[in-house]
């Protein structure tokens, strides 16, 4: 039987329409700035976040490494909500590669208020970095899929700019929180400097994310790009892909939505299973298996026996994430098997 994988919205495969544009692709060599099909998906980017300039990315973690380097010199402080993916997920390459401080602010479920940032920021002093940067996420992945009330990030995100900083905001899933609010994403990113955003998450491309932001400020991130490894030659053939994602895509991610609010309701009710549906805002449900006799990495491991796929986020919390390769119909063999596997792990059983 095939798997029912919830594991991540990364492991969506690209569709009919997105392997033919793939085929027949117009490309040349983007190094060169001579790719048009990446230079339509730049521009289409960017106006679609309301900013200048698009840079095409192989990944989510260059886009924000690109990002922070960008915005940054070596030794500067960089504020990030505690459970940022950026400090959490992507290997440390702000302090490898960027040579930054990472600055954590503890948030509410991933959103900060603007009292938490003038907090964290101190008066220049000898002894001090120079914080350049704060780094925000929407949907936040940590927090189970949030997304940021629009005023709330504008607050934010201005009082940060007041202070001097610059405001990147990693948009991997900016268009989720779009369709769950119904507002253009461009209205959610108007105060942030620059964003990035995945193409190869719930919008199914098989690559890619694209940063975008000023023209100056992008023209610099190209050089920054080409540093790490992240100058391409026919990436026409990807970025076509990427183009179809956007054209097909965002509005079907309320689908997603809708599939995590049942399958959050359907694991709510299984005994020692803790999940909060009334906290689904979109594509991720957390669930707390500390009412069981395993741990989150035993239980996912157990579950996976029966064909559910989900990962581990920390020793008592697992992470479901759907997306358009699981339909309604797996959402209820996902809670009659996972409520196999809670029954197998209570206590006394
Ligand atoms: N997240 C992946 C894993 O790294 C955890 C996932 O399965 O959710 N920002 C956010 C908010 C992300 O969730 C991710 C990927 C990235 C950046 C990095 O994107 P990629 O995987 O393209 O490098």
């Amino acid at each position: 039987m095939i798997p029912i994988d919830l594991r991540s919205d990364t492991v969506t495969t690209p569709t009919p329409e997105m392997r033919r544009a793939m085929a027949s692709a117009e490309v040349g060599d983007d190094v060169y700035g001579e790719d048009p099909t990446v230079r339509r998906l730049e521009e289409t980017a960017a106006a679609l976040l309301g900013k200048e300039a698009g840079l095409y990315v192989p990944s989510g973690t260059m886009g924000n490494l690109v990002a922070v380097m960008t915005h940054t010199r070596r030794g500067d402080e960089v504020l990030l909500e505690a459970e940022a993916h950026i400090y959490y997920y992507e290997v440390g390459g702000m302090a490898v590669v960027a040579q930054v401080l990472p600055r954590l602010v503890p948030g509410r479920r991933g959103v900060l208020a603007p009292e938490d940032v003038l907090g964290a920021l101190r008066p220049a002093n000898l002894h001090f970095p120079r914080p350049t940067l704060l780094c925000l996420e929407n949907t936040h992945n940590r927090a189970g899929g949030t997304v940021w009330p629009p005023e709330l990030f504008e607050a934010v995100s201005t009082t940060a700019r007041r202070a001097g900083l610059a405001v990147h905001l990693d948009g991997a899933r900016i268009f989720n929180a779009a369709v769950r609010l119904g507002r253009p994403a461009a209205e959610l990113c108007r105060t942030a400097d620059s964003v990035m955003f995945c193409l190869s998450k719930g919008l199914a491309a098989p690559v890619g994310s694209v940063l975008v932001g000023p023209a100056d400020w992008i023209a610099r991130a190209r050089k920054n790009r080409k540093i790490v490894g992240g100058g391409l030659r026919q990436a026409g053939v990807i970025a076509a892909a990427g183009l179809v994602a956007l054209e097909t895509m965002v509005e079907r991610l309320a689908e997603d939505h809708e599939n995590a609010r049942r399958l959050a309701l359907g694991l709510a009710g299984i005994g020692g299973l803790l999940v909060e549906p009334d906290k689904v805002e979109t594509n991720i449900v957390m669930c707390d298996v500390s009412g069981l006799r395993v741990t989150a990495v035993e239980f996912a491991r157990r579950q996976a026996e029966k064909g559910v796929l989900a990962n581990a986020v920390d020793a008592r919390r697992l992470r479901y994430v759907t997306h358009k390769d699981v339909s309604r119909r797996d959402m209820e063999r996902a809670v009659t098997l996972v409520a196999e596997t809670a029954s197998e792990t209570r206590a006394g059983a």
